[in-house]
C-alpha cells in the first residue's frame, strides 16, 4: 500500500495550501521579531538552547527587548537570549525519513529528528540524494532475504542500503551507465558493515549463495584478516582503502570483480599503540592453526611475539580468533588459493612474528651492535629459506659501494630495529598485495561481462587527532578529493544542469575546496612537491621539512605554518594541526639494497617475487639507510597520490550515489546518541549543507518526454499539440501546481520538493479507476 506523501515540504506556504491563513508561518531558520509574535500565538515549540548547551523544547511566553520568557516541557519556566532561541518543527514530521521534509533545517532539529529515529532502530535516514547511515551497535532486524525481497519488488521505500543499491542496480541495467556507491565516515561510523551489506543486496540479486557471489562475500573476510585490526576506535577497524568492483552480464547477473586497496597501514605490523592490536591474521594463525601446521612454522603463542605483546592487548571481547582462522581457511578454499599457496602465506606470517623477536647487543666496538644468535633468528632464517648468517649481515651491517670496492659498515642499534622492522613491513605489505591478487585472479571479471558495473567504494573518514602524522596527512587528502568528487556531483553539476536548460536559479553559494586540494598538489609548491624534495636530501630533517613547508606555502589560505615542526591545513571538514615527525622517513619507506638482494635470493618462492612486485632496482646502489630517496622509486606520498587520481578518473565515469556513515557514540555500544558528537560527524560529511542546498532548489527533474509520456494521458482537454512541452505545462495548469513550484527547461522540467507526489497520486487514481479497481485510497484533491 503506497502512502501519500505529502508533507509540508517547505515553510514556504504555498496557493493551494489550504492551512494557509493571512499570518504566513516563519520562513527563517531563526526566530525574528516579526516571527516571535507568530510563535507565541500559536503556542508552536522551539528549541531552547540549556546553559550547557543542550537544546530542550518549550513554548514562548511572553518576550520583553531580547530577552524570552521560555516554558520547558518539565513545566519549568526561563528566562533567555532570544539568540538561544530556535524554531522546532511541528510534531507531524516528527521523525520524518528525508530531512529535506523538514520544515526547519537548524541544528537542533536535525539532531533531534535522527535521535528519534534512531531511538527505533530506523538508523536509515535520507538527506534529500544521500543515504545516512547511523551504526547500531547491536544486530537490527532489517537484513535478510525478506527484506531483499521487499525492497526489490518496492513494497517498501524507507530509507536503506537496499533501496540505494536497488536504485544504483536499476540504473545501471536501464541507463547503461556504470555506477558507484561511495561510502564514507569516521572509524567506527560502520563503512565497512555496509559495504558488506550492499554487496549482499547485489549478492542476493544474482541468485543466492553461490558460485561467483559466495566467492566476492568470502573475499571480504579474507580482506579483513590481513588488513583489519583492533584499534582504540573500532574492534574491526578497516587499517586500508577498498574499492570493489562488480560486473554484471547482459541478464544482470554477477559475473565477476575486482578489488583494488589502498595505502595499507604499515607500520602496524611492527609498532602498536597501547590497547590496539595488530592486524587479525596474526592473533587467528596463533590461535587457531592444528598443531602440525604450528610445528612446521615453529608457532608460539601471540603473547610470546614481540610484534604482539608489546600492546598488552592479544584478544578482543566476544572474538574468537581460532575460529576465525578456520573460516579463513575455508573463504582461501572457496578463492581457489591451493594448500600449498596457503602455507606459503603462514610462513611468511611466521616469519614476520620471529624476525620481531630479533634482538641486538654491543658488540665491542661501542657504537656498533651485533645480532643475538638466538632461535628467532633461527626461526625467522628457517622460513624466510636463507641462513642464520645472511640474515644477521643484512640486520648488523650495509655495504657501501666506494668506487671498485665494497665496504662493509656496521650499523648502530637504531639502524638494526629500522632494518629488521622495515624487512617485517616489506614482506607484509607485499603478501598483502599479492593475495588481493589472488583474490582478484580468481574473480576475474569474464569475457562474457558486458562492462556494466557498481563499485563500492569503503575508504577512510576524515580524521584530526591530537597528533596527526603521515597517515592522517595522506587519509585526509584522500577525503578532501573525495569531498570535491561529491561538491562537484551535486552541487556544480546541479548548477550547471540548470544553466544549460535555461532555468533562472539563483546560485546557492558552497564552499569549493580547490584551494585545499592546490596546497597539496601544485608543482612544484605543494605539499607532496616538497616533501618529495626534501624526502631527496639526504641530509634533510624533518625541521628542515616544516621551514621548507613554511617558506613556500605560506601564501595559501588553507596553509598555516604552527612552532617546531608542525603545520595546520583547513580541510574542509575542519583544522588539522600536522606534526612533520615521521614524515621524511615514512614517505621514502626505504628498504636498504641489501635486505633486497637477500630477499630476491631466499629459497621462499613468494619472497623472490616481492622484490619484483616493488619494482625497485635491485642495482647495488649506495644504501638508503637514513638516506635519500631511491630516485626510481616512488615515494609513498606520490604513489597515494596517482592511486587517487586514478580513482578519481574512474568514479568520475560513473553515477554516484553516497552513503555517510554515523557514529552515534564513541563507546561502540547501542542506544547512547552524543549529540555534539553526531553533530560534528554531519557537519564533516556536509549533510547539513546538501539539505540546504537540495532544498533551495529543485530536486524532481523530468525530461518533457517523460513527464508528458508518464502524466499527459491525466489531460481533461485533448491538447491538440503532440508537443511534449506543451503537454508537461498543460499538465502543470490543469492541476494547480503554482508557478513558484516548478521550471520549465529546454530539455527538462524542475520541480521543487514533494510536487511530484501529487501528480503521482492523481494519475494511480485514475489509473485504478481506469482498471475497473475499486480500493480505498487517499485521494489528492486538485
Ligand atoms: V574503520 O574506518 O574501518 O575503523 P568502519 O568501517 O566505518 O570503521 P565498521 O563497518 O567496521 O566501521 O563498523 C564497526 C562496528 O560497528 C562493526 O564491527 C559492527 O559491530 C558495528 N556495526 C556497524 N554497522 C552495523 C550494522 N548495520 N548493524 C550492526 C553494525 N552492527
Ligand atoms: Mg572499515
Amino acid at each position: 500500500e503506497e502512502k501519500v506523501n505529502e508533507q509540508p515540504s517547505s515553510p514556504v506556504p504555498t496557493a493551494n495550501d489550504s492551512s494557509t491563513d493571512c499570518e504566513a508561518p516563519p520562513q527563517s531558520e531563526e526566530l525574528e521579531d516579526d516571527n516571535v509574535a507568530y510563535f507565541i500565538k500559536k503556542k508552536l515549540h522551539v528549541w531552547c538552547r540549556q546553559p550547557r548547551g543542550k537544546w530542550e523544547l518549550g513554548t514562548i511566553q511572553s518576550t520583553s527587548g531580547e530577552e524570552a520568557s521560555v516554558s520547558l516541557s518539565n513545566g519549568n519556566v526561563l528566562k533567555v537570549a532570544r539568540s538561544d532561541l530556535l524554531p522546532a518543527n511541528p510534531d507531524i514530521l516528527e521523525g520524518i525519513e528525508d530531512l529535506i521534509q523538514l520544515s526547519y533545517l537548524n541544528e537542533p532539529s536535525v539532531l533531534h529528528n535522527l535521535q528519534y529515529r534512531y531511538a527505533q532502530d530506523m538508523i536509515y535516514s535520507k538527506a534529500g540524494p544521500i543515504l545516512i547511515a547511523f551504526n547500531p551497535f547491536k544486530n537490527v532486524e532489517v537484513y535478510g532475504n525478506d527484506y531483499v525481497l521487499a525492497y526489490r519488488q518496492k513494497l517498501t521505500d524507507s530509507p536503506h542500503v537496499y533501496a540505494l543499491t536497488d536504485a544504483a542496480y536499476n540504473e545501471m541495467m536501464t541507463g547503461e551507465v556504470n555506477q558507484s556507491i561511495i561510502i564514507s565516515g569516521e572509524s567506527g561510523a560502520g563503512k565497512t558493515e555496509t559495504a558488506k551489506i550492499a554487496m549482499q543486496y547485489l549478492a542476493a540479486l544474482g541468485g543466492g549463495c553461490s558460485g561467483i557471489e559466495n566467492e566476492i562475500l568470502q573475499t571480504n573476510f579474507i580482506l579483513e584478516a590481513f588488513g583489519n585490526a583492533k584499534t582504540s576506535r573500532n574492534d574491526n577497524s578497516s587499517r586500508f582503502g577498498k574499492l570493489i568492483e562488480i560486473h554484471f552480464s547482459t541478464m544482470g547477473k554477477i559475473c565477476g570483480a575486482k578489488v583494488q586497496t589502498f595505502l595499507l597501514e604499515k607500520s602496524r605490523v611492527v609498532q602498536l599503540a597501547l590497547g590496539e592490536r595488530s592486524y587479525h591474521i596474526f592473533y587467528q594463525l596463533c590461535a587457531g592453526s592444528s598443531s602440525k601446521l604450528k610445528e612446521r612454522l615453529n608457532l608460539r603463542a601471540a603473547s610470546e611475539y614481540k610484534y604482539l605483546n608489546q600492546s598488552d592487548c592479544t584478544t578482543i571481547d566476544g572474538v574468537d580468533d581460532a575460529k576465525k582462522f578456520k573460516r579463513l581457511m575455508k573463504a582461501l578454499d572457496v578463492i581457489q588459493m591451493g594448500k600449498e599457496d596457503q602455507e606459503l602465506v603462514f610462513k611468511m606470517l611466521a616469519a614476520i612474528l620471529w624476525l620481531g623477536n630479533i634482538s641486538f647487543q654491543d658488540s665491542d666496538n661501542e657504537n656498533h651492535i651485533e645480532v643475538v644468535n638466538d632461535e628467532a633468528v633461527t626461526n625467522a632464517a628457517v622460513l624466510m629459506g636463507c641462513s642464520s648468517q645472511e640474515l644477521m649481515a643484512v640486520l648488523s651491517t650495509h655495504k657501501i659501494q666506494a668506487g671498485k670496492d665494497t665496504i662493509t659498515k656496521k650499523l648502530t642499534l637504531r639502524q638494526a630495529i629500522d632494518a629488521r622492522d622495515a624487512i617485517a613491513k616489506f614482506i607484509y605489505a607485499s603478501l598483502f598485495d599479492w593475495l588481493v591478487e589472488q583474490v582478484n585472479k580468481s574473480l576475474q571479471v569474464g569475457k562474457r561481462c558486458t562492462g556494466r558495473s557498481i563499485t563500492i567504494l569503503d575508504i577512510y573518514g576524515f580524521e584530526s587527532f591530537q597528533n596527526n602524522s603521515f597517515e592522517q596527512f595522506c587519509i585526509n587528502y584522500a577525503n578532501e578529493r573525495l569531498q570535491q568528487h561529491f561538491n562537484r556531483h551535486l552541487f556544480k553539476l546541479e548548477q550547471e544542469d540548470y544553466e544549460l536548460d535555461g532555468i533562472d536559479w539563483t546560485r546557492v553559494e558552497f564552499e569549493d575546496n580547490q584551494v585545499c586540494l592546490d596546497l597539496f598538489e601544485k608543482k612544484p609548491l605543494g605539499l607532496f612537491s616538497l616533501l618529495d624534495e626534501e624526502s631527496n636530501f639526504p641530509k634533510a630533517s624533518d625541521l628542515t621539512l616544516a621551514n621548507k613547508l613554511k617558506q613556500h606555502l605560506h601564501s595559501n589560505p588553507c596553509f598555516k605554518g604552527e612552532r617546531g615542526r608542525a603545520f595546520s591545513v583547513s580541510h574542509y571538514a575542519g583544522e588539522v594541526l600536522y606534526d612533520t615527525s615521521g614524515f621524511l622517513e615514512k614517505n621514502r619507506d626505504p628498504l636498504p639494497s641489501d635486505s633486497i638482494q637477500l630477499l630476491s635470493s631466499c629459497s621462499c618462492e613468494l619472497l623472490q617475487l616481492f622484490p619484483e612486485m616493488l619494482n625497485q632496482p635491485q642495482k647495488q646502489s649506495n644504501s638508503s639507510h637514513g638516506g635519500a630517496l631511491d630516485s626510481k622509486k616512488q615515494s609513498v606520498g606520490t604513489k597515494f597520490k596517482g592511486q587517487l587520481f586514478k580513482l578519481m578518473h574512474q568514479l568520475e565515469s560513473t553515477t554516484p550515489h553516497f552513503i555517510r556513515c554515523i557514529k552515534p557514540n564513541t563507546k561502540q555500544l547501542p542506544g547512547i546518541y552524543e549529540q555534539d558528537l553526531v553533530l560534528q560527524q554531519l557537519k564533516c560529511c556536509g549533510v547539513l549543507e546538501v539539505v540546504r542546498i537540495s532544498r533551495a532548489g529543485y530536486p524532481t527533474r523530468m525530461t518533457h518526454q517523460e513527464f508528458s509520456r508518464r502524466y499527459g494521458f491525466l489531460l481533461v482537454e485533448a491538447n491538440t499539440s503532440q508537443d511534449p512541452l506543451s503537454i508537461s505545462v498543460a499538465v502543470l495548469q490543469q492541476f494547480n501546481i503554482p508557478p513558484e513550484m516548478y521550471q520549465v527547461g529546454f530539455t527538462k522540467l524542475y520541480l521543487r520538493t514533494g510536487q511530484i507526489g501529487a501528480l503521482e497520486d492523481r494519475r494511480k487514481y485514475l489509473l485504478q479507476g481506469l482498471l475497473g479497481i475499486q480500493k480505498s485510497f487517499r485521494g489528492y484533491q486538485a
